[in-house]
């Protein structure tokens, strides 16, 4: 049996050093805080341990002592760590009630509202002891908001070249709509013009043509994006220019190519990228979203379909930990109504409001589970 101990920040990078190190099967034997956070041993290689009973069997008063082949043993081993890890976990947890009942309070709080566990457990361990539950939660919320970067109105106000991308459906055309009524209603049709690249699909250019008519602004559908540098040129005078793109799922095998060809035409021709998104996607589509068209390395967000979500914790720990900035947020289908730029204090009150309207709470289960292994760095 090797046994190897390991010292790491928390319990979880330990362990996951003893994954990386000592593989699958290894065995937590022990831990303890230290000053640089956890330390932890662990066993590998059982064969001697195995072998051992083997020979004391021979012993005249151990008849019968049978030993499970080694694949049982495997097996049994993973179990019990699983078992040790899952109990440590409890542990850690209750001894944090206990500690530090007003930061146990508002873990559980702040996962309810459907924040990751990682920007969880960075508000709370930024929050001193000793304050009452009211103050410790007014000040994670706070420090939710302050981590939500948002662009304010100026696109509204001062105008931009800007490309709408983002998977299918998630509302960029209407958004682009709301964004040109309103522009149109505060300074001029003929300042601004509208670009279709969206050509693969059907309907899609007839939206922006239509949505021109209707507002008196000029419109354009182009079906190769190599047009588009030179269809910039032309209308380089104009203060608001926005470019509707076909959606894109992220999984689609042209979108890297696509984000390739579009970043190089938004460096030369001056073009910020908007990457869109639906608040009402589940959060690990919303990650999966912001990573694939991360290749397109967007200037900022629009979030859309507030209206549909049931829950804003996975889009503002998505926009915490990622720093996009945000510049309108679409609650409604209405045009030019339902858009108002961003405020990180406003997304952050609706999604306390939501998550008190659907009385989602997590259970002690989860919260041992999400938070056992951090528990101990916590207070
Ligand atoms: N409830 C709701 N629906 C929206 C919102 N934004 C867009 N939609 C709807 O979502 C659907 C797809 O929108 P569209 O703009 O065509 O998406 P695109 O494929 O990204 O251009 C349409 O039925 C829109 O009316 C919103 O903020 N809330
Ligand atoms: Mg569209």
């Amino acid at each position: 049996m090797k046994i190897r101990t390991f010292v790491a920040k928390d319990m979880r990078e330990a362990l996951r050093q003893v994954r990386e190190q000592q593989g699958p099967d290894a065995v937590i034997l022990s831990s303890r805080s230290v000053a640089e956070g956890v330390e932890v041993s662990a066993a590998t290689d059982f064969e001697q341990a195995t072998h051992a009973p083997m020979s004391m069997s021979s012993l005249p008063d151990e008849p019968n002592y049978s030993v499970p082949p080694a694949a049982e043993v495997g097996a049994e081993l993973r179990s019990i760590r699983h078992m040790l890890e899952s109990q440590m976990s409890q542990l850690a947890w209750n001894d944090l009630g206990r500690r530090s009942p007003a930061q146990a309070e508002l873990l559980k709080e702040l996962s309810d509202l459907g924040l990751s566990q990682s920007l969880s457990g960075e508000l709370v361990a930024g929050i001193p002891g000793g304050l009452s539950f009211a103050d410790a939660h007014r000040r994670a919320l706070a420090g939710v908001a302050r981590r939500i970067r948002v662009t304010g109105d100026a696109l509204l106000e001062r105008g931009g070249r800007v490309a709408f991308v983002g998977p299918t459906g998630v509302g960029k055309t209407t958004a682009i709509a709301k964004l040109a009524a309103r522009w149109v209603m505060r300074h001029s049709a003929r300042d601004i013009v509208l670009i279709s690249v969206d050509a693969q699909r059907f309907g899609a250019q007839e939206q922006i043509e239509v949505l021109g008519r209707l507002l008196g602004v000029q419109t354009f559908t182009i079906e190769d994006l190599q047009d588009l540098p030179a269809l910039l040129m032309r209308h380089a005078e104009r203060r608001l220019v926005l470019i509707d793109t076909a959606g894109m799922s992220p999984r689609d095998a042209d979108l890297p190519l696509r984000a390739q060809q579009f970043t190089r035409i938004a460096e030369d021709s001056g073009l910020q990228i908007c990457l869109t998104l639906s608040a009402a996607a589940q959060a690990g589509v919303l990650v999966d979203a912001v990573e694939r068209f991360q290749a397109f390395a967007p200037s900022f967000a629009l979030i859309t379909k507030i209206d549909e979500a049931m829950s804003l914790g996975g889009t503002l720990s998505l926009l915490a930990s990622t720093q996009l900035p945000v510049s309108y947020v679409s609650e409604g289908q209405r045009i030019p109504e339902d858009l108002a730029p961003a405020r990180a204090h406003q997304l952050v009150a609706r999604s306390v409001l939501l998550t008190r309207e659907s009385g989602a709470t997590s259970g002690e289960e989860m919260l041992v589970r999400r938070f056992g292994g951090v528990a101990h760095v916590i207070a």
